[in-house]
């Protein structure tokens, strides 16, 4: 019996790889529409600011010769505004490629992604495969610089340049899976750190800074970032908090729901010492 179900076993073997791709650029270059387009075929013109980093989780089938593969990615919409330095490199810690996105009626979204997002990698991360997107090409009239622009950046990082439109639909399959067929044959992973540590606070900080800080000092205490952002973002939202623009009362609000989600995983001294430190956080903010 058993012999018979081993001489039914398919010759085609399935091998089974997970990686996880980051994206990032700019507030409003196509992100998070992006992801919308490629996991759910789906364009929706309502515009969520995103907060925190959504982790998306899409499979594909890849066929092979004599065998196929199972690629599972996790894409990390990872929080476009600038200035959220911490959560962001936490984000990038065990990533394998990076998606890199700007906005073809934007020149300035071009220009961050080498000013800004390109070194914020740079010292997180050695060697990534990465893929240069300008999105938005269905609005070819409004467009602020060529695809050559692009092209001519992605050349000096070995990397790729597509034109992409999360509303037609346009290269975003091909984007994800060039880069997905990359990441497969990668072998060894290039672990970060992340190197600002509560004892590092500054003395004098931005709401922006705090709010930052406050958000990696959660993710650390529940251990795992992946599921922390969706606990965090939820938080913001019923305390009425908005990531682009964050009070000090609203802070006080999400430092308070926080703790009251942290019971459920942490003992009470945990939560009262980690909820003050955040307070503390919050009173570094330059008036
Ligand atoms: P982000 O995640 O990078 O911050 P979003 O960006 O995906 O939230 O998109 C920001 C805005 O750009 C949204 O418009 C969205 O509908 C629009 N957008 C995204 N991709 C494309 C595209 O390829 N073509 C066009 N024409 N628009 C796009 P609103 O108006 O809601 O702010
Ligand atoms: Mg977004």
């Amino acid at each position: 019996m058993v012999l018979k179900l081993l001489k039914k076993s398919p010759k085609v073997t399935t091998r089974h790889f997970k990686r996880k791709v980051l994206l990032i650029g700019d507030g409003a270059v196509g992100k998070t529409s992006l992801v919308r387009k490629f996991v759910t075929d789906k364009f929706d013109d309502k515009y969520i600011a995103t907060i925190g980093t959504k982790v998306t989780k899409k499979e594909l089938d890849i066929k092979g010769q004599g065998q196929n593969i199972l690629l599972t990615l996790m894409i990390w919409d990872v929080l476009g505004q600038k200035g959220y330095k911490t959560v962001q490199s936490a984000s990038f810690k065990g990533a394998d490629g990076v998606i890199l996105v700007c906005d073809f009626t934007r020149v300035e979204t071009l220009r961050s992604l080498e000013e800004y997002w390109l070194p914020n990698i740079g010292t997180n991360i050695k060697k990534l495969n990465s893929v240069f997107v300008a999105n938005k090409s269905d609005l070819k009239t409004e467009a602020q610089f060529s695809f050559e622009d692009l092209q001519n950046i992605a050349v000096k990082y070995d990397s790729r340049a597509y034109t992409s439109s999360a509303k037609t639909g346009e290269n975003v399959e091909q984007l994800f899976l060039t880069l997905g067929k990359t990441l497969i044959n990668i072998e060894t992973k290039e672990e970060i750190k992340v190197s600002i540590t509560p004892e590092d606070m500054p003395k004098e900080m931005s709401v922006v800074d705090a709010t930052d800080l406050i958000i990696n000092d959660f993710c650390k205490s529940f251990g795992d970032m992946e599921v922390a952002m969706p606990v965090i973002r939820k938080q913001f939202t019923k305390a009425g908090v908005d990531i682009t623009n964050p009070t000090i009362e609203g802070l006080s609000e999400v430092i308070n729901l926080l703790a009251l989600v942290e019971r459920d995983f942490n003992d009470e001294r945990t939560t009262q010492e980690n909820k003050s430190r955040r307070y503390l956080m919050l009173k570094r903010v330059k008036d």
